[in-house]
């Protein structure tokens, strides 16, 4: 795995371990927070704050019917080996607008990010793909399952968000870790396809 230009490339001389900074972002109540714990292998650090009356009207449970207690005010950390020479760092964005203004800094030095859909509320993740495209940072879009459905296929709502074909839409289960680790597995093979393809392409 090569992701020198990275600033958080990290190489020891010896072992040749690579380390990679992900952000994982998305809507509100999406499952960020769920894929991070699901797939961390360090209990992760999580900034939950208590949801109280003065958030009424302000945060939209009405499609997330868990979501009555906490919600991320600064991020969530986690970290995945992936294999003996790759340690993925996740920095799990806040899902809520008014806790944006940190978006800049979460994602410095990042190789790469997931944004996570809940397809029943599926413009909840417009403002995200916007915020990497327009920094060109190579993401992909994760479908996460609630209930065990997908209720549109990869397809759908790749037309839906109007993404280039190129971008991986992939589903998962963000409470299972084998699912979440396949989902960061194929945004590490993109973003090594887009620099490669990079590297060789015409100045
Ligand atoms: N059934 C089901 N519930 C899920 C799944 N992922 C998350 N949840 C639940 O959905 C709610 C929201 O999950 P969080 O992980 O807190 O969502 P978040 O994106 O971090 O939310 P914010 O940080 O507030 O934007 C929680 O009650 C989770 O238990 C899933 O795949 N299936
Ligand atoms: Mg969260």
């Amino acid at each position: 795995m090569d992701f020198a230009g990275s600033d958080t490339a990290h190489r020891p001389m010896a072992g040749r371990v690579t380390s990679a900074k992900i952000v994982i972002a998305g809507g509100f109540g999406v499952g960020k927070t769920t894929l991070v714990g699901s797939v961390s292998e360090i209990t992760p650090l999580t900034t939950e704050a208590i949801m109280t009356s003065a958030g009424v009207g302000v945060d939209d449970t009405r499609q997330v019917p868990g979501k009555t207690t906490t919600t991320t005010v600064a991020m969530d950390f986690g970290r995945i080996t992936i294999d003996r020479d790759l340690i993925l760092y996740l920095f799990g964005t806040p899902g809520q607008t008014r806790f944006w203004f940190m978006w800049d800094e979460l994602v410095r030095g990042a190789i790469g990010a997931v944004v996570l859909v809940d397809t029943r509320r599926l413009a909840d993740c417009f403002a995200a793909i916007d915020f990497f495209e327009h920094r060109r940072l190579p993401y992909l879009v994760a479908i996460n399952c609630f209930d065990g459905m997908q209720y549109h296929n990869a397809q759908d709502v790749r037309d839906a968000l109007a993404i280039s074909s190129e971008v991986p839409v992939v589903s998962c289960d963000a409470r299972n870790r084998e699912s979440t680790k396949h989902v960061l597995i194929s945004l590490v093979e993109y973003v090594l396809s887009m620099r490669r393809s990079r590297a060789v392409a015409p100045a």
